[in-house]
């Protein structure tokens, strides 16, 4: 089993420049070019400023987090979190899941014209009325050549199939989840979840953060250079040594290949979007590091 890298002392500064070398020699100068987003929510329920979109012009920026952010002044509902963001070519979709399980309408996609409609949170809300096992939760979410994928991880730390990839033909395929499932015999370091998913053309990151909330080397990013070696969990690791706010955690990634560059800085404050899926319970799902810490 692997495990992706604990992140500790002297060992780190070794890991950090061994594994960003062996990363930066699978990238193509296209896929470096790429502009990336990072979503993160707010851990606690407010009701204005719940997401923030941090941008990146590169994979590098990325790497070394060289970052603009766009705070987004929604409410998101108290009963879903977010958990990918993803462009298609023609429309932004962030994907949120139920923080209590149920057995129906676990999923709802919020869409979005353009990136601007995300920063002002004008939208269009789908529900996707699928029992995801209380045993999973969905992690991140993206489009690749028509196909759909989301990850999903273990809510609980085990030694063996902590991630699951559910795939989609097509986005009515998503949206009846009318899916094939793969389960991916990998060994989740403890410390870390699962925050999103995204494919670049041609290569797979997954995002992780940090559980505990620390200063330094809060990510790490897993690269595979085909959907097979994401099944198989054939990787090479990247550490992101950046501190994240206490306040936030990441829920989804986006390596932006459109030629249409998102645009950057701080919107201008907008009426408060309403995520009106229920209202009913508290997260008790935020984020798994709520639970362990
Ligand atoms: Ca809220
Ligand atoms: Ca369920
Ligand atoms: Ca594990
Ligand atoms: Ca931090």
């Amino acid at each position: 089993m692997l495990i992706t890298p604990r992140v500790n002392g002297s060992m780190a500064k070794c890991l950090t420049i061994c594994v960003v070398v062996a990363a930066a020699s699978l990238l193509s100068v296209t896929a470096q070019a790429l502009p990336y987003e990072i979503l993160y929510e707010s851990d606690a329920d407010t009701n204005v400023n719940e997401l923030v979109l941090n941008s990146f012009d590169s994979y590098n920026d990325l790497i070394n987090y060289n970052y603009s952010a766009s705070i987004v002044d929604v409410d998101i509902s108290t009963a879903y979190s977010s958990t990918g963001l993803t462009y298609d070519g023609d429309d932004w979709h962030i994907l949120y899941e139920t923080n209590n399980d149920t057995n129906v309408n676990e999923l709802v996609l919020n869409t979005f014209d353009t990136f601007q409609d995300i920063l002002d949170y004008n939208y269009t809300a789908t529900i996707i009325d699928v029992d995801i096992s209380a045993a999973y939760s969905s992690t991140g979410m993206t489009y690749e050549n028509g196909m759909w994928h989301i990850l999903y991880e273990s809510d609980a730390d085990t030694n063996v199939n902590e991630l699951v990839m559910n795939s989609f033909n097509s986005l009515n395929d998503l949206i009846n989840y009318n899916y094939t499932a793969n389960i991916i015999d990998v060994d989740i370091s403890a410390a870390y979840s699962s925050t999103g998913l995204t494919y670049d053309g041609s290569l797979w990151h997954i995002l992780y953060e940090s559980d505990a909330d620390t200063n330094v080397n809060e990510m790490v990013l897993n690269s595979f250079n085909s959907f097979q070696n994401l099944l198989n969990y054939n990787y090479s690791a990247t550490i992101i040594d950046v501190d994240i706010s206490a306040a936030y955690s990441s829920t989804g990634i986006h390596a932006l290949l459109d030629s249409s560059p998102p645009p950057t800085g701080i919107p201008e404050p907008s009426i408060f979007a309403l995520f009106s899926i229920g209202l009913a319970g508290m997260g008790l799902r935020k984020r798994r590091k709520k639970k362990f810490q």
